[in-house]
């Protein structure tokens, strides 16, 4: 029988969804053709379906954001922006793309969006380039007395580009819970400009003295803020006070946090949006989208980050941009807030369930969506060790470092726990006690694993009645917050 024929049977008339049936028309389709890539899909979805997800970066998209790009829009290309296209008959896209821009400006209350980036990573790209464009380019240009980069000789062009390589761009270092785009020597964003690191204090705090002297220092062109992994706000206030003492550009990159800004949970000094020049997001984690990214700009900013495509960026994905445009609808309604808000108190009830199973987290809490738990100390397990042995339980979570970690990034001495997925499925402050109380019954009585015949800094073991009963209670919890309930496949 098919999921579809399957549907029929098992749901009444009143209860139907068009989104769960649409859905399963399209893994009907899907199986028709190929078996073995629609057997994956299901998987997939009953593996989220029988595990936490405790990864700070995931959350569950709604099935009509998921449909809306699932079509014929994916075989549009349209690059250029809204109204200023390189192809011909893109007027469906435009309005899509409008729309989508038109909600963005509304709720982050920022100059101008640009929705294209095709990740968070590809948004600090062009936001990167766009300061370089802005900054030092078009002032180089003007300066040699020329209009355009066509007009310059080669040798001419040469100077400009080597003056584009010599600016210098500081953010949070990925130790400290920033990003790898943010100037990590491995990372590209190092290899366009000169990159140097601030770091947290000796509690995993942002020492905001200290940066404003490291910045009269160093005098970077773009300071950026923003995380992957730090568990507090950010005081864009200070931080724009901070660029403003050198003259830098702030670049605020908000993928972890855009839902709880757009939720209201951050706002005053912590609203990114009137601090910054250019702000950068995906759109994927707390801001519950599809996988993509987003930039927000002040006003000058913006010719040179509309032509993110195609000058950085391959051609736009219109199918995304549609689900992006949902996404944002779905994120300007009273019950979003609600979300946010309970994204974070959240967090905070699980870190403080944490707290007083004496479980060493970093900064000693969190006033966002994410907590950052020091394994090493708190367990004797490396990040990895508790990551591997937390997935067997049936939890997602992330191994990550921990301030001045001395394990190498792979292995790390910390996980990353993140609230935003567990409070799409409706779960609260008594559900992230339990899920606290489990993780730690399950990482107290861990030892280390072995690997041909020595301890593994990979894997983790407990007795297996332990497991099965930790597997029983996340399985009982999971039963009350069932995904997709509208969707009938088991
Ligand atoms: N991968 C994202 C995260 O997990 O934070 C950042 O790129």
């Amino acid at each position: 029988m098919s999921f579809l024929q399957r549907y029929f049977s098992k749901v009444n008339e009143r209860e139907r969804s068009s989104a769960a049936i649409a859905h399963l028309a399209a893994l009907d389709a899907i199986h028709e053709q190929d078996p073995e890539i629609a057997k994956s899909i299901v998987q997939e979805l009953r593996d989220q379906r029988s595990r936490l997800k405790l990864i700070a970066s995931e959350n569950y998209s709604s099935l009509s954001v998921q449909l809306a790009m699932g079509n014929w829009m994916t075989d549009k290309y349209s690059e250029g922006s809204v109204g200023h296209r390189f192809y011909a008959g893109c007027g469906n896209v435009d309005r899509i793309e409008g729309e989508g821009m038109r909600l963005a400006q509304k709720i982050f209350g920022a100059d101008h969006a640009y929705l294209q980036p095709h990740s968070g990573a590809d948004a600090n790209l062009v936001a990167f380039w766009s300061i370089l464009v802005q900054k030092i380019e078009n002032p180089a240009v003007e300066r040699l007395g020329k209009k355009n980069l066509g007009e310059l000789s080669a040798a001419e062009y040469e100077e400009v580009r080597k003056l584009l390589s010599s600016q210098r761009v500081m953010g949070l270092g990925l130790g400290s819970g920033g990003h790898l785009t943010h100037g990590y020597r491995y990372n590209i964003s190092s290899k366009m400009m000169q990159s140097e690191s601030y770091e947290v204090d000796e509690r995993g705090f942002i020492d905001y003295a200290a940066l404003a002297k490291q910045v009269r220092e160093f005098r970077p062109l773009i300071l950026i803020a923003g995380y992957s992994s730090y568990p507090r706000r950010i005081d864009f206030a200070k931080m724009r006070e901070i660029a403003d003492s050198v003259g830098a550009v702030l670049l605020v990159d908000m993928a972890h946090f855009a839902g709880l800004v757009a939720g209201g949970v951050f706002d005053g000094v912590y609203h990114p949006v009137p601090f910054a020049d250019i702000v950068t997001t995906t759109t994927h984690k707390t801001l519950r989208g599809p996988r993509g990214g987003m930039i927000l700009c002040k006003t000058p900013y913006r010719a040179a980050v509309d032509k993110g495509c195609p000058l950085v960026l391959g051609g736009p994905l219109p199918h995304v941009l549609a689900a992006k445009a949902l996404a944002l609808k779905e994120v300007d309604t009273g019950s979003f807030k609600q979300y946010a808000a309970q994204v974070v108190a959240n967090a905070q009830a699980l870190a403080e369930a944490f707290l007083r199973n004496g479980v060493k987290l970093s900064t000693g809490g969190t006033d966002n969506h994410l907590i950052v738990i020091d394994t090493a100390s708190s367990f004797h397990l490396t990040g990895r060790q508790a990551e591997t042995l937390l997935y067997d339980a049936h939890l997602t979570v992330n191994r990550n470092a921990i301030p001045r970690d001395p394990e190498r990034p792979w292995i790390t001495s910390g996980i990353r726990l993140g609230t935003p997925a567990l409070t799409t499925l409706g779960m609260k402050e008594k559900e992230m006690a339990e899920i606290a109380a489990i993780i730690t019954g399950l990482l107290r009585e861990a030892k280390p694993g072995f690997e041909e015949g020595k301890p593994s800094p990979s894997k983790a073991e407990v007795d297996g009645v332990l497991l099965d009963k930790m597997r029983m209670r996340i399985r009982e919890l999971l039963s009350h917050f069932p995904l997709y309930p509208e969707l009938s496949i088991d």
